[in-house]
């Protein structure tokens, strides 16, 4: 039993009780990814926020700023569509949500497309991230993410499945209208969500995803 990628501990913590539906828990963590891991670098690294944003204009985060935000942390389960789990995470950081706070979205944005180094892109739904579902992590378990597992920062939204989480993110993207990431241009589902086994895009029924 489940609700939004937290594995439920306890008496209900036993094998096969408390996982996603047809996931596998991992013993390790798996580091999974397309491309090389980028290279940290300090002096050219921003975060930017653009696309219809309330106040017109791009605006721009150092590292430095972004950390000096609100600290969160956010419990829940790191769901591969490919059906490995990485459990009971425990992400430190700063959410999303207080992000979007500081630079708001136009009234009429509906969606975000998050971009990360080599031009990662994954596209989610504005509900999804509000109210603490997200979290830009730069810890995992009080510990410093490592560079194969997004250092400096990345997102992560434990009720969709992982790649909806970007590592090494660059940016957010306010838009009006729905638009693919990288994985859901190529064969995944536009949604993603863990609780209805959203895995691919054949799966999607219409008003779910664009047309491909
Ligand atoms: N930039 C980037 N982020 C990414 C991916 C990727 O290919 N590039 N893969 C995603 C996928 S499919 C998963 S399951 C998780 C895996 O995170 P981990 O390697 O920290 O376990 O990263 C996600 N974030
Ligand atoms: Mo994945």
């Amino acid at each position: 039993m489940w609700d939004y990628g937290l594995r439920r501990r306890g008496p209900l913590a036993r094998p096969g009780v408390g996982i996603a539906p047809h996931q596998d828990t991992a013993r390790t963590w798996f580091t999974l990814h397309y491309g090389p891991v980028p290279r940290f670098r300090p002096d050219r690294w921003e975060f930017r926020v653009f696309g219809a944003t309330a106040i017109p204009g791009k605006q721009s985060f150092s590292l430095d700023a972004l950390r000096a935000l609100p600290n969160s942390r956010l419990a829940g389960d790191l769901h591969c569509v490919t059906k490995m789990t990485w459990p009971d995470n425990d992400w430190g950081g700063v959410l999303l949500s207080t992000l979007l706070d500081m630079a708001p979205p136009a009234g009429d944005v509906t969606h975000l497309m998050v971009w990360a180094e080599y031009g990662y892109s994954a596209n989610l739904r504005l509900e999804d991230v509000l109210d603490g579902r997200a979290i830009l992590a730069t810890h995992n378990h009080g510990r410093r993410l490592e560079p194969e597992h997004g250092f400096p920062l990345r997102l992560v939204v434990p009720h969709l499945y992982g790649y909806k989480g970007p590592k090494w993110v660059r940016g957010i993207e306010y838009m009006t209208s729905d638009r693919r990431g990288f994985w859901e241009e190529r064969g995944f589902h536009n949604l993603g969500e863990v609780r209805l086994e959203q895995r691919y895009s054949y799966q999607e029924e219409p008003g779910e995803g664009p047309l491909l």
